[in-house]
């Protein structure tokens, strides 16, 4: 295996002013992975987003798998939590090693973000980690946990996560 370039993980800000700028598209090297495409999606078919509830999707353009899982879990109300990310080539299942991964998180029916400012970091690089820490979710209610790779193939999967 080799060097591993450098991960910048960009968690974006979520601002509590209301009004959400959430979905801005971060910028970065390319994720690596592999390079086969055989059994994609047909392109500029969207892939349907996950099912409410779900921790594993397809991301919009079909080009990645993304799975995620919190700490602690479930995700408490009104409390710091953590995000472990996996990513993996939707045609290949290779770990994306090196990429620019960020997580936000906003309430769609309530047109507002996080109050906290989340940061990333790489976890097990092997596996297609990324660690997302200062989540907090501080309304009960539906949430939506998007995950955006960017790089030269951009992507990203929304998922719905209610707080009881
Ligand atoms: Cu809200």
């Amino acid at each position: 295996m080799s060097l591993l370039p450098p991960v910048i993980l960009l968690a974006s800000l979520a601002v509590a002013v209301a009004g959400c700028g959430g979905g801005d598209p971060p910028g970065g090297t390319g994720p690596e992975v592999g390079s086969a495409r055989a059994g994609a999606p047909a392109p500029g078919v969207p892939s349907p987003p996950p099912p409410p509830g779900a921790t594993e999707g397809l991301t919009t353009r079909g080009l990645y798998r993304v799975r995620y899982e919190t700490e602690p879990s479930p995700i408490p109300l009104g409390q710091l939590f953590t995000v472990r990310t996996t990513v993996t080539d939707a045609a290949s299942g290779v770990p994306v090693t090196g990429g620019t991964v960020s997580v936000n998180a906003r309430m769609p029916d309530h047109g507002h973000g996080m109050e906290t400012a989340p940061e990333s970091a790489p976890g097990d690089p092997t596996a297609g980690e990324y660690v997302t820490r200062g989540m907090k979710f501080h309304m009960p209610g539906s949430w939506t946990l998007t995950v955006d790779v960017g790089g030269d193939r951009p992507d990203h999967v929304a998922f719905v996560h209610v707080v009881p």
